[in-house]
């Protein structure tokens, strides 16, 4: 192992020996299939990692179920505290596990940071402790009721067990945003992260079962399974999982919807985003042109969030792209763990294939490439970096737009954004609503009245819909998902807790009459 790798695992105890175990139900254990941990950055084995065999997957989950029956009886205040001491004991090591999704994932130090502090803020948002805050005020309602006499109350109640299937791109952030919210709720979280980013969870799971021992809290509250599809697949199938918390492609979140549905269990999806930024011609240049970059360029276009569309004014068109395509070009591949690199690598090799295929289709559609289109070469690349998974930044300009084909209605989770130029606002809203999917939009203007129609009910129909922001970078306090093909679930912020509970509707009689709702007679 290379000690630029070595020292980050070290600095987290994770073992640098052969195999590691991938499976935590109170105890660390892994008989299941080897998977290897690869850096995207230079190729190298980083750890092999024991995943799930079936009976350990099912024992996590019997023991997952007990845990929530210990967890679901503990006051949600009580639930609050551990939250805080497990913000606390991320924020101890948050600069090192930032490195560690720098190494396995492949963004740049700053998100990798970044990416942990969304996790710490999930738990402490701004001045008060979100989730912590959250435990004291999942309220219910009373319900004033029609009969004299009687009460209903809307009661939130633990649910279950909650399954957090996350991707790659996010190995922290997303499995902490449901951590965060499952726990405070009285629930058992059982993760299974992506494959090739064992090590940022085995990381974040020690640094919360070091909490959960420590105030004598069952292990399996915060469960882990790492593994492939097979494993996937069986959390996603399992009657003893209430909800299935699960990030991914469309076509994967497809299934997952299907099979939880089929058994009744509550699924929250977080799907595809194509996400557009529409600019016009009233727009700060100086401002949308480094945000059109940075969602774009930023974690190599790996961001649910990530900007694929651009649709800019005719009249701002020409100055926006040369502008845009000047900070282009500046941009130089590098290791995302030295402090001045702004583009780090894909995170696999199939990602680079999915890159140059998407380009070639873009080409073969007549598009023209304005930059970027390949993949880099090992001439442009420090002789360490020639395992890595490089590709250029790629803005495309079609002859023009159409929401029916494929270069525009699919999302590629790569470094590509397409450009539309347009003349009327309603026109690119009708495009950027013309797609599939409806996680991301922004909006660059300082028209009130262009703010109004985008925000309103002709507006955009995304999930997350911005003015002056760029698509990607979304705060914890709002609820954070989409619409139509991402999903329609809601994750972090907002009234997301909302779904980790089950509702009961509870009808007191504090009286000595009996009276039926609806004035219904039924007397003898
Ligand atoms: C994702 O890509 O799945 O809004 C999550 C953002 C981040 C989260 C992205 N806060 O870009």
């Amino acid at each position: 192992l290379s000690t630029r790798a070595s020292t980050i695992l070290q600095a987290l105890d994770i073992p640098t020996s052969n195999e590691i175990p991938g499976v935590y139900d109170g105890t660390w254990k892994g008989e299941g299939e080897l998977f290897e941990s690869l850096c995207p950055t230079t190729g190298e084995v980083l750890a092999r990692v024991r995943s799930a065999s079936p009976q350990e997957l099912q024992l996590a989950l019997e023991k997952s179920k007990e845990a929530y029956k210990f967890i679901r009886s503990v006051p949600a205040p009580r639930r609050g505290e551990l939250v805080r001491q497990i913000r606390e004991a991320l924020a101890a090591k948050r600069d090192e596990l930032g490195a560690l999704v720098s190494l396995e994932m492949g963004k740049i130090r700053t998100e990798g940071v970044g990416e942990v502090q969304e996790f710490i803020d999930i738990v402490r948002y701004t001045h008060a402790d979100y989730a912590v805050g959250l435990s004291r005020i999942m309220n219910g309602r009373v319900v004033a009721s029609e009969r004299p006499g009687h009460s209903i109350l809307e009661v939130p109640n633990p649910l279950g067990v909650v399954a957090v299937l996350s991707a790659f791109n996010f190995p922290v952030a997303v499995y902490g945003w449901n951590l965060a919210l499952s726990l405070a709720a009285g629930n058992a979280t059982l993760w299974k992260p992506a494959p090739s980013t064992p090590l940022c969870s085995i990381a974040v799971i020690k640094i919360i079962a070091s909490v959960l021992e420590k105030n004598g809290i069952p292990g399996a509250v915060a469960g882990l399974v790492t593994g492939g599809k097979d494993i996937g697949q069986a959390v996603v199938q399992s009657q003893d999982v209430d909800m299935v918390s699960f990030t991914g492609s469309e076509a994967v979140g497809r299934d997952v919807g299907k099979v939880v549905q089929s058994r009744f269990g509550k699924v929250l999806l977080e799907l595809g985003g194509n996400n557009a930024s529409i600019v016009m011609p009233d727009a700060d240049l100086s401002l949308a042109v480094p945000a059109v970059f940075f969602g774009a360029v930023g974690t190599a276009g790996q961001r649910c969030t990530s900007t694929r569309r651009l649709y800019l004014h005719r009249s701002i068109a020409p100055t926006f792209l040369s502008k845009l395509q000047s900070l282009y070009s500046s941009l130089q591949p590098g290791d995302p763990l030295e402090s001045a690199t702004l583009l780090g690598p894909l995170h696999n090799r199939a990602a680079v294939g999915i890159y140059s295929n998407a380009v070639d289709r873009l080409r073969r559609a007549g598009a023209e490439i304005l930059i970027g289109g390949s993949q880099y070469g090992s001439e442009d690349l420090k002789d360490t970096l020639t395992g890595g998974n490089f590709v250029r930044p790629t803005i495309a300009v079609p002859s023009k737009v159409d929401v029916t084909d494929a270069i525009w209605r699919e999302e590629t989770f790569a470094p590509i954004l397409t450009v539309g130029v347009f003349d009327e606002l309603e026109e690119a809203i009708g495009w950027n609503n013309g797609v599939p999917q409806g996680l991301s939009s922004s909006l660059w203007t300082k028209d009130l009245r262009n703010v109004g129609k985008w925000i309103g009910p002709a507006g955009s129909d995304t999930g997350i819909v911005n003015v002056n922001v760029g698509t990607s970078g979304a705060e914890i306090g709002a609820a954070f998902g989409g619409n139509k093909s991402t999903g329609w679930g809601r994750e972090s912020g907002g009234d997301a807790w909302k779904q980790y509970v089950r509702w009961s509707a509870c009808t007191i009689n504090f009286s000595d009459e009996a009276p039926l709702a609806q004035g219904v007679n039924f007397s003898t």
